[in-house]
């Protein structure tokens, strides 16, 4: 009996002190790293870049692939993702500036790098970066500006924190070199953009002595602002995977009420093991620089339309303070719980039958027909008066005013909204809010059910697992497509090679348009599987990255090593 209770409480302690770890400096690198030859690299391009000095620490921030739960974390639900064995290095040294130097440069410097010629080295001033205009990384192209918005996010939070004035000391006599060795695919679906920024946030804290007192989630909410900064209305799985990635661990992530994350083991079957395999459709999706219908930050705004315009067909209370499709559903439930004032804590039985209902709503209250912004306008501006008094009908409004009205009342907080009405005023886009909310509500579904398909399985070891989970992740791609259009050409045709090629499951990973394919494969398919896809797929190109297609299973988040 003793025995069992000191195991008891040494796990209970373990669990405690494991779920706040903040440990993410680690000694000795060369024992942490598998690939020695990529650190050796690294060592040696970093000497060539910065006059033969060498790294003191290096920070690892690896990619993410999304397993399931797409387009639903800015929608306020939960994902399921991991992270990957592909990550972007970080190799720093630090250098003391004084005299001479320091009045030529006007202190200390951050001098950017990158181990790929295709992303100029840049230098910048740490003065110049605390006073920068922040509305200046919205439309800035230059790689860096993730390592940029990395800087002012954490030059503003420390800026608030900060008892002493260490960080102004910190930029008045502070060199900072940094080479950035990444092996993740840019625009792929992978986060290489999380990866940067979260690597550059972590060393940025490190370097000026703020990691203390911070948990993974609390730099991972840092990381969503930086996100933020570059104009992305970012729903945040990305950094919160990334920040809180563990090895071997799947990542049920939510953000409501507050980001949390909880380790989920993947299933495996005895008899038909499996892996996850990455495919690269080579076609590079861009989120942010094209405002036209297939993008991120319109995807964001027709969630929020679809979700004010829900809530104005439910008759909800206060219906246009409702931000995200979630906020329907807590709104139109919380009734129901006499005893709480909230619809948070709610078993999965009840998660999946309200879900079930609001689909059901969003047949019957939304259009299936494209909105036009006009239409949208008239509906949410609409005061429902009967008598609708003539002053206001003589007063009409013009159509810039009105858009200014919609992004005040409905769109508040979003980066480059306005941006996005102009666009769809300009090119009278129509708006699909009735498939936009379907593929949420429903999505978000499969992603409860998911995880409550790993917990099952790992208790009851039952063999049809892998068509469960795959059965899962193909709706979950057919969504996408279909309701969500954010597929592309190219995806689908490498979806079909992969599931002609034996995986049993398929789907896009990330924001979509282009970058990976995420597949379930039977190890005893696998050989037959690769060479399919080589095959029928990346034979049809003139050149491919060696990396295009991989095997993955749940990695570490961001860790600090120090150089020995
Ligand atoms: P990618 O494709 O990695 O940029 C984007 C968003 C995620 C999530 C997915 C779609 C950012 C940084 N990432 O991922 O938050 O919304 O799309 O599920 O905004
Ligand atoms: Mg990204």
């Amino acid at each position: 009996l003793v025995v069992t209770v000191v195991c008891v409480i040494l796990t209970i302690t373990w669990v405690f002190v494991k779920k706040d770890d903040n440990v993410l400096v680690q000694e000795g690198w060369t024992k942490q790293m598998c690939d020695v030859k990529r650190m050796q690299e690294i060592v040696r391009m970093f000497g060539k870049k910065f006059e033969g000095s060498k790294p003191e620490f290096m920070v690892r921030s690896p990619g993410r692939v999304n397993i399931i739960g797409e387009h639903i974390d800015y929608c306020g639900y939960s994902v399921f993702p991991m992270a990957i064995n592909k990550d972007i290095m970080f190799a720093v040294s630090l250098q003391r500036v004084t005299g001479e130097t320091a009045k030529k440069q006007n202190g200390g410097v951050f001098r950017l790098s990158n181990k790929d010629k295709a992303f100029e080295d840049i230098t910048l001033n740490w003065q110049e970066l605390c006073k920068m205009d922040r509305a200046k990384l919205l439309t800035e192209k230059h790689w860096s500006k993730y390592v940029i918005a990395a800087c002012v996010g954490v030059i503003d939070i420390v800026s608030k924190r900060a008892q002493d004035d260490s960080m102004t000391e910190f930029f008045a006599t502070t060199d900072l070199n940094v080479l950035v060795h990444g092996v993740l695919a840019k625009g792929a679906g992978l986060s290489s953009s999380a990866a940067l920024i979260c690597g550059s946030v972590v060393l940025l804290l490190y370097v000026l002595d703020q990691l203390k007192n911070l948990t993974r989630t609390d730099i991972a909410k840092l990381c969503m602002e930086c996100e933020r900064y570059v104009g992305v209305n970012t729903g945040g799985m990305d950094q919160s995977i990334v920040m809180t990635g563990r090895r071997n661990f799947a990542k049920y992530v939510s953000f409501v009420p507050h980001l949390d994350t909880a380790d989920v083991l993947l299933p495996q079957s005895k008899n038909e093991p499996y892996v996850f395999v990455i495919c690269n459709s080579l076609a590079e999706h861009q989120l942010t620089d094209d405002l036209g219908t297939r993008n991120y930050n319109m995807r964001v705004i027709e969630c929020r339309l679809a979700a004010v315009v829900l809530a104005k067909a439910l008759k909800l209370k206060d219906w246009s303070t409702v931000q995200t499709l979630r906020d329907v559903q807590d709104r139109l439930f919380q009734a129901g719980h006499k005893n709480c004032n909230h619809n948070h804590d709610i078993s999965n039985e009840e998660m999946c039958s309200q879900l079930s209902g609001l689909l059901f709503k969003c047949m019957n209250l939304l259009d299936s027909e494209p909105y036009t912004l006009e239409q949208i306008e008239q509906e949410l501006f609409d005061n429902d008066n009967d008598n609708d008094n003539a002053n206001d009908k003589e007063e009409k409004q013009d159509d810039a005013k009105l858009d200014a009205k919609l992004s005040q009342l409905f769109l508040a907080g979003l980066k480059r909204a306005d941006d996005v009405v102009a666009k769809i005023r300009q090119h009278k886009f129509k708006l699909l809010l009735q498939q936009r909310a379907l593929h949420v509500y429903s999505e978000a579904l499969r992603v409860v059910q998911f995880r409550k398909l790993c917990e099952q399985h790992l208790e009851s070891h039952n063999d049809n697992v892998v068509a469960h989970m795959s059965d899962l992740m193909n709706k979950s791609h057919l969504s996408c497509k279909e309701q969500y259009d954010c597929s592309a050409e190219q995806l689908e045709l490498l979806r079909n090679v992969c599931l002609e090629g034996g995986a049993s499951a398929c789907r896009l990973t990330g924001a979509g348009w282009g970058g990976c394919v995420i597949g379930i494969v039977k190890c005893n398919k696998l050989q037959d599987f690769k060479e399919h896809v080589q095959k029928h797929f990346y034979a049809n190109f003139p050149s491919v990255p060696l990396d295009a297609m991989f095997e993955t299973s749940p990695a570490d988040g961001v860790c600090i090593f120090k150089t020995e």
